[in-house]
């Protein structure tokens, strides 16, 4: 699925913004429905409340909104202007609703999704008012369930006034939900660029560059003979020059060869870091009529693994990163691009060049952002805490992959993808499923190897067989051992050599870390304190540089990046804390000691050069320059 980009053939309007929103009573989810709420206006229906678009419902209001149950209401009007009647198509492209979306258009069912953080759309050409407004309605449901991804629990529990439904769930973020991305209309012509498939290749030395690429159209050919359209495409630099351009063969696939070509490397791998070509894809009929063009951003790369190494570009990858979340005070998971651009700032501050998007995929606007920057996406489905498998949870699990790979595959950061977080690999079918996850994420894409972030104990592991590289979880001093300083090393050193043993292949530890109250200082470190976070990473980096001499071992990512919201219970306080950055973005003690780290690792693998205000100073320690 094409991100909406305007061009010479297309138009984007935006439907963000404020919305009028409904709760449903919870004991009666499916009221609306019965009573055709999205026949008219919300409003005829009952009292509406202003709810922005996009973000998360739960923490807009000061009552209980938060913990509602089951389904909600929004809808806005919007004119379609009169241009749009003649010779187009128009398309409702919603960026992700959580969790299950139902979707009318001036009364008119258009659209039904479920899986949240994926986009979706439909065509409204027949069903839109053109010069005139139009109602755009959508009913959002939040329930997880045993065959939802992830999965939950709905019980019927007592409470003061009789009975209540309560949504429970294993995974460890707030089931945030509603519009949380960009609602966009654009239009295309009839017949359209649907598909744009690129993979890219580099010569031994990288000087020589390949695209290729394969496009698929949708709508009928221009006229009875014509059924040879063709493809027109042109590759141009970052400085709007082009430098290599062809015609697809009938099955609208070809290739571009680029001379000196400017891989695309990985932050503080290169001086020139996310280098990004622009290729324009141009539609024609076989009288030449242009049809359609699009234009995305491609980066020349190459991704090899072993069972021991990961390389790009043929050089050997180390990744220094973060678990994250998409969370942020009052706007929970909806897209915000001031605390996207601030999160780039950090991450590039503190020298990482890599992240997982634990545990659901992040917004298109942050992917993009990534192959800006050079920052590595391990890319991840929403499947966590998988358990009790079953048919229908297979189903949605792979569907969320599929959905997932077709929205981010041209992305030159994604480097590898993670089918799941801590399922629960140790129970029986658990192998049988993530071979079939496994096999289709392989059969959709060949260029990128597959992980999965494992906590159960490696002697009771049933998945990474199927896996290419092995991601654990573990939190020595923490959950385990708490407040134990003094074992963490071996454990950590002790447990990456027996997941090697066990799979012979590469190793990253995914998640570590500790949960810190921000200002709390206790010396000697005491658990939350910013001292003990502090001292929990440093045993862990003395893990890691026994480790990086073993050959395998090619990545650590810290859990979390910044502190988020989660469900309520007496473990977390406000949410979890393991962030090395508050959840307003700002470091703690233990930010400044992953900096140091992060860019000391750098300079030693890629030869980056520090930045100036890595090391305060404290004494001229022997080297004083003769100034
Ligand atoms: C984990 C999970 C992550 C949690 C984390 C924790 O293993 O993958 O979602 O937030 O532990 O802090 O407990």
């Amino acid at each position: 699925m094409l991100y909406p980009r305007e061009s010479e053939t297309r138009e984007v309007r935006s439907l963000d913004g404020i919305w009028n929103f409904v709760r449903s009573d919870q004991a009666n989810p499916t009221q609306g429905v019965r009573e055709e709420w999205y026949s008219k206006d919300l409003s005829k229906s009952g009292p509406t409340i202003p709810m922005p678009v996009p973000a998360s419902y739960n923490d807009i209001t000061t009552d209980n909104l938060r913990d509602h149950v089951g389904t909600v209401w929004y809808d806005r009007k919007f004119f379609a202007p009169r241009s749009w009647a003649v010779d187009q198509r128009v398309w409702l492209r919603f960026g992700s609703v959580h969790y299950e979306a139902y979707v009318w258009v001036n009364g008119q069912k258009v659209v039904k999704h479920e899986i949240g953080h994926l986009p979706f759309e439909a065509e409204v050409t027949h069903l839109l008012k053109y010069g005139a407004e139009n109602r755009v309605t959508v009913m959002c449901d939040n329930a997880l369930i045993q065959t939802t991804v992830p999965q939950g629990r709905i019980t019927e529990l007592p409470n003061d006034e009789g009975m209540t439904i309560v949504q429970s769930y294993t995974f460890d973020f707030f089931n945030y939900a509603g519009i949380h991305r960009s609602v966009h209309l654009y239009t295309t012509p009839k017949t359209f660029i649907e598909e744009v498939v690129v993979t890219t290749n580099l010569s031994k030395d990288n000087v020589g560059g390949e695209v290729l690429y394969s496009v698929k159209f949708n709508g009928s050919a221009i006229n009875e003979a014509d059924n040879a359209l063709y493809v027109r495409a042109q590759l141009y630099d970052r400085e709007g020059k082009l430098v290599a351009n062809g015609t697809s063969d009938a099955q609208l696939s070809g290739s571009l060869q680029v001379d000196n070509v400017n891989p695309w490397w990985p932050y503080l791998m290169h001086p020139e870091p996310g280098y990004l070509y622009q290729l324009e894809v141009k539609l024609h009929a076989s009288n030449d009529e242009l049809l359609d063009v699009y234009r995305l951003k491609v980066g020349l790369r190459t991704l090899s693994w072993s069972n021991a190494t990961f390389q790009i570009n043929g050089r050997p990858v180390y990744f220094r990163g973060f678990g994250r979340h998409e969370d942020a005070d009052v706007r929970g998971k909806g897209l915000d691009n001031a605390l996207m651009v601030r999160d780039f700032n950090l991450l590039k501050w503190i020298g990482a060049n890599a992240y997982r998007t634990s545990h659901y995929p992040y917004s298109e606007e942050s992917m993009q952002f990534a192959d800006e920057h050079g920052i590595m996406i391990v890319d991840e489905c929403p499947s966590v805490d998988a358990e009790n498998y079953n048919q229908e949870l297979l189903g949605k699990h792979k569907s969320s992959l599929e959905q997932l790979i077709h929205r981010d595959r041209n992305h030159p950061s994604v480097v590898m993808w993670s089918i799941a977080n801590e399922p629960r690999t140790r129970e029986m079918n658990a192998d049988s499923y993530f071979q079939l996850v496994a096999n289709l994420t392989r059969s959709l894409d060949k260029t990128r190897p597959i992980t999965a972030a494992i906590a159960t104990p490696w002697t009771d592991d049933k998945a990474g067989r199927f896996l290419d590289i092995i991601s654990f979880n573990r939190y020595n001093a923490w959950y385990s051992n708490t407040g134990r300083l003094d074992m963490v090393t071996k454990k950590v050193v002790e447990e990456a050599v027996a997941w090697n043993k066990k799979y012979n292949k590469p190793v990253i530890m995914a998640e570590y870390g500790a949960d810190t109250l921000e200002g709390l200082h206790l010396q000697p470190a005491y658990v939350w304190s910013e001292e003990f976070q502090t001292e929990v990473f440093a045993r862990h980096f003395k893990a890691f540089d026994i480790l990086r001499k073993k050959g395998w071992f090619i990545g650590e990512f810290v859990w979390n990046f910044a502190d988020f919201k989660t469900a309520q219970s007496y473990t977390r306080v406000g949410g979890n804390k393991k962030g090395v950055f508050t959840r307003a973005r700002q470091p703690k003690a233990s930010a400044h000691l992953l900096r140091k780290r992060y860019f000391a690792l750098a300079r030693e693998l890629d030869d980056s050069s520090f930045p100036e205000d890595l090391f305060t100073y404290i004494a001229d320690m022997g080297k004083t320059e003769n100034a």
